[in-house]
Parts: C-alpha cells; sequence; structure tokens
C-alpha cells in the first residue's frame, strides 16, 4: 500500500511539501497540473517540472488527480475525438515520466457537491456539509456562487470558473440524457484510450459520483454495486479501474462498503478514504476518519485492504477543519491536520490488521 496526500501545486496550496513529508508514512504526493482545463494537453515538459518539484523534497509523483475529462467526450458530440487524441498524448507523457495511476470522474458538469463547506460540528471544528433538501430545491447557479463565496479565491478541484461559466448551456446539452447514453459515452472513451493504457502501462482510476444520486436531474454512472459493475464490464481490461472513495460510496447508507470492497478490490488502484455521518433524512457530513465518528466502517475496510495485501495507492480524503484552520487559511476539505491525523488512522489500523494476518499464518 503506497500512502499517498494530495497537494495543489507550489503557490496553489497553503500547505508546503515539507510539512507534507513529516507525516508518518507518506511516500507520495498527488498532484495534477490545476492550472489546465479539462481537454488541455499536458507537455511531457510541464510533468517533468512538476515532479522535479516533488522529489526535491523527498516524496514520490506517481499518481495524478486529475487529468479531467472534456464534457464534449461525456457528451459524445462529434468534437470528443480530437479530444480524445489529446487525453492519450496526455497519458503518453505522464507514463514517460513514470506517473501509473490517473484518477478522474466522468460525473456531468459538476464534480463534487456539498452545501456547506464549513459546517460547524459539535467539537467545534468545521466540516463539508451536504443538505439534501437543499440541493432538491436549489437552482444550480445559488450553488455555484456559494462556492465561489466560500472558497477564499483558491479554485476547488472540479469547480473551476471556466466550467462554472458555462452551467446553462451545459444543463442544456444534457437535458434528456440518460445513464446509458452516458455510459455509451463511457465506453466509447475507455476502448479508445485503453490500448494505450496498456502500452504505456497507466491505469485509468474512475471516481465514484459524490454524492452517490443523481442531483439536478443529471446522471450517475458510479455510485452502487450494480452500476460499478455495469461500469468495470465496458470495457474488461484491468486498466479500466476504480478509485475506491468510502465518502462517496458510503454517503448513500445502502452501499455496504466492506462487501462493495470485496467484490471489486482487483479493478482498485487508487483509495480514497474518509467517513461521513448520513443522517435519516439524507443529509451528510463529513467527519474525522475514525469508524466510530461516522456512519462508514473504515477499519473494516481497512482491514479487506490488509487482507488482500492492497498494493494501489491510498490517500487520507477530506478532512474537518481543526487547530484553528478557518475559511480564510484553508482550502475546504484540504487541511493539513485531520488528513494527517487521518493517515495515523489509517496506517494503524493497516499495522493492526496485517500484523495480526502475519501472527495468524
Ligand atoms: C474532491 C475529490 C474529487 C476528485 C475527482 C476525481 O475532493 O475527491 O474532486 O478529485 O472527482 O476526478
Amino acid at each position: 500500500m503506497k500512502m499517498s496526500f494530495r497537494w495543489y501545486g507550489e503557490n496553489n496550496d497553503p500547505i508546503s511539501l515539507d510539512y507534507i513529508r513529516q507525516i508518518p508514512g507518506v511516500e507520495e504526493v498527488v498532484w495534477a497540473l490545476h492550472e489546465k482545463q479539462a481537454g488541455a494537453l499536458w507537455t511531457k515538459e510541464e510533468i517533468k517540472e512538476q515532479i522535479d518539484v516533488i522529489e526535491s523534497h523527498g516524496l514520490k509523483g506517481t499518481i495524478v488527480e486529475s487529468v479531467n475529462i472534456h464534457e464534449d467526450i461525456k457528451l459524445g458530440l462529434p468534437s470528443r475525438d480530437a479530444y480524445i487524441e489529446t487525453y492519450k498524448t496526455c497519458l503518453k507523457n505522464l507514463a514517460a515520466n513514470g506517473v501509473k495511476v490517473v484518477c478522474y470522474n466522468f460525473m456531468p458538469i459538476f464534480d463534487w457537491t456539498r452545501t456547506d463547506m464549513f459546517h460547524p460540528l459539535a467539537d467545534g471544528s468545521t466540516a463539508l456539509f451536504f443538505d439534501k433538501e437543499k440541493i432538491i430545491n436549489a437552482d444550480p447557479q445559488e450553488l455555484v456562487d456559494m462556492v465561489e463565496k466560500e472558497s477564499n479565491g483558491l479554485t476547488l478541484p472540479g469547480w473551476e470558473p471556466e466550467r462554472l461559466a458555462r452551467i446553462k448551456e451545459l444543463f442544456q446539452a444534457y437535458e434528456g440524457f440518460d445513464e446509458e447514453r452516458l455510459r455509451e459515452n463511457f465506453k466509447y472513451f475507455m476502448d479508445a484510450i485503453i490500448p494505450t493504457c496498456e502500452e504505456y502501462d497507466i491505469k485509468m482510476a474512475i471516481h465514484p459520483d459524490d454524492p452517490p444520486f443523481p442531483i439536478f436531474g443529471l446522471p450517475r454512472l458510479v455510485n452502487n454495486a450494480e452500476n460499478i459493475r455495469k461500469l468495470l464490464a465496458t470495457n474488461p481490461s484491468p486498466y479500466n479501474g476504480l478509485t475506491f472513495c468510502t465518502g462517496s460510496l458510503g454517503a448513500d447508507p445502502n452501499n455496504d462498503l466492506v462487501s462493495l470492497l470485496k467484490e471489486f478490490n482487483q479493478r482498485v488502484h487508487f483509495m480514497h478514504v474518509r467517513n461521513v455521518r448520513v443522517a435519516a433524512n439524507g443529509d451528510f457530513s463529513e467527519v474525522s476518519h475514525r469508524t466510530q465518528d461516522g456512519t462508514v466502517d473504515i477499519t473494516g475496510v481497512m482491514q479487506v485492504l490488509a487482507e488482500i495485501n492492497f498494493t494501489g495507492y491510498i490517500r487520507p480524503d477530506h478532512g474537518r477543519h481543526i487547530f484553528g484552520e478557518n475559511a480564510t487559511n484553508v482550502r475546504p476539505g484540504y487541511g493539513l491536520y485531520d488528513r494527517a491525523l487521518g493517515v495515523m488512522y489509517l496506517l494503524g489500523s493497516w499495522d493492526m490488521a496485517t500484523r495480526q494476518i502475519d501472527r495468524n499464518k
């Protein structure tokens, strides 16, 4: 298992690589060229420059999150072929620099969605929060305005201003779009890139839909066992793999994370581990990584990883904002402290589980 930590790049992340390096067990930095729009080319030189910075701090940069998919690919427009060619070149350029896994998503228009970025928790910290009722009644534009207001000038992944400027037009383009059509477009994309992935040994790891149910009428592809089965079946190559995000999938209480991981682990290349507390009305709050603090069985998930001797990448996902972190000094969900505590919890669970397995041998 390769422990990693997400980092937004120099002059873009308030957290330095020097700090990340001090978190026990972290070997890898999960990075991206965040200034690049979906569909843009990542050159070999730009990639190398970023990896050099990471390596100069004693860390590795062999996993990327995300190389975003242009909306025309998801929509299946004729222009998709040109974007797919560029995507393939990105993959080749990443592979040439030693990158092994690419995390991405296939969600229409929005990436992850929340209604509140600094929701107060009982312990005095704050965390990302999702109010289901509010979303059902909201106009997508209100959500965009909220995200802009609460992100304090730091661009949030998946909420880039360029993407948000096109909201109305994109909603029109997706009118009448259903799951089947989106899945067909996914298959078209996957079938086109898999030969490149296989040739250059670079794996794709799709991120689940967050939240794992349709919002604003937009279809979902990666949200439960049945849909994940269908998605993986579109192209059976192991290079068509998953990012297994416990927080995203766990926001639907019908998803049993331990059994999902048991079923799909052969195709899981990247683990995002965090906990959520789901309320009876469907609202959910992000919480600490600890199993008892939420409704996701985090230690159960770590036990499965230990049992299969997981060799892929893992990162603590979002954390609460604690120890003085707030809207003025942190990117929502991506503070330093709670994610660092998360690393220790995940490694502690892993160490105990693997030790037990060794003893029983
Ligand atoms: C949120 C992240 C997502 C994730 C993308 C992958 O914090 O987990 O933005 O990076 O969905 O493309």
